[in-house]
């Protein structure tokens, strides 16, 4: 019976799409209105810092060009990017003429190499960001690569399998299922996911993201020992740290209803999580570890499993798709 209400739910979302279809170049200033803040771009000039103009941008990641040939002499460049309005942003790539920094906030250490590439490693913007060029050619385009949330992001985590849409545990419908001593081992949960490499894992599903995050995939591996059930998940889709905003959740079906197990940074009863780089992807992200007593979970020699990621990278608003 659900098959058959989404099936019907898809074909409601496909029809007015095709309706409408010849008539997309509207949708154009809509894009404008999805900026939700702007990056100040200013100078050092003669000991002092005078703005060259700014750049709008919105939640999806975008690369925009502003030109500072006019104000920019000789080698030397310190160009400062400031955030103003939306929420939490970030900063994937700066480039003045094609070349990256020499120094970022004053030192070559991790805000300098993640603003090097355009590669998903991003940087959030916080109280600003000034960057040291040395350049030669004299054209003076700085491109810059980034996002801008809105000041009110969404609360829906990612859910797997894909068709949970809960507002609470007991809503949890869909479920993996895990033979117990299927795959024995031992988990350290200390937020560093060794333990997995060279493991298949359980679940490797893709996902698309509402947020402005990366869409990718994200990876789950189940293992056992006598005593503990262990939950690794690499979240390559969340490659921004958010405190205590971003979490991963186990749900498991016991005789006692649907159990439901949290961490996040400041949330560790159940193991642990870090944000880091792993062998996924080459950026900086979310990775969580579980380790839940079997005792917790019944004397159940197949366990029903689920599970649900919050980012602040969130499901899109259309979750069939
Ligand atoms: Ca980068
Ligand atoms: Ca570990
Ligand atoms: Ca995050």
């Amino acid at each position: 019976m659900k098959r058959v209400f989404i099936f019907v739910l898809i074909l409601m979302m496909i029809i007015p799409v095709q309706a409408f279809g010849d008539v997309l170049p509207q949708e154009l200033p809509k894009k404008e209105k999805s900026i939700n803040g702007v990056f100040e771009i200013a100078a050092e000039i003669d000991n002092q810092w005078i703005k060259l103009g700014e750049l709008g941008f919105g939640k999806f990641q975008e690369t925009k060009e502003i030109d500072c040939g006019d104000y920019l002499k000789g080698e030397d460049a310190l160009i400062r990017i400031t955030q103003n309005g939306g929420g939490a942003s970030y900063l994937d790539a700066v480039f003045l003429d094609g070349v990256q920094a020499v120094k970022a906030n004053g030192s070559e250490g991790k805000v300098l190499s993640k603003l090097s590439k355009e590669d998903l490693d991003v940087t959030p913007v916080e109280d600003g960001i000034t960057l040291e060029f040395k350049v030669s050619g004299n054209n003076g385009i700085l491109s810059v690569t980034g996002r801008i949330e809105p000041v009110d992001i969404s609360k829906e985590p990612l859910q797997f399998p894909l068709l949970n849409t809960p507002k609470n545990k007991d809503d949890i419908k869909e479920f993996y299922t895990y033979e117990i001593n299927s795959n024995f081992g031992t988990v350290i949960a200390d937020g560093n996911i060794e333990e997995i490499k060279n493991k298949e894992p359980f679940v490797k599903e893709f996902r698309k993201t509402g947020s402005g995050h990366p869409f990718g995939y994200v990876y789950f591996w189940v293992m056992n020992d006598e005593e503990n059930l262990y939950v690794t998940m690499d979240v390559t889709v969340d490659n921004t740290y958010d405190g205590d905003k971003d979490y991963g959740k186990v749900y498991i079906n016991t005789s006692e209803g649907i159990k439901e197990y949290k961490v996040s940074v400041p949330e560790t009863k159940w193991g642990n999580t870090s944000f880091t780089y792993t062998d996924k992807v080459p950026y900086e992200h979310k990775v969580y570890e579980f380790k839940i007593p079997v005792i917790e979970l019944g004397n159940q020699d197949e366990i029903e499993i689920a599970f649900a990621v919050y980012g602040t990278a969130v499901a899109p608003d259309h979750v069939y798709f």
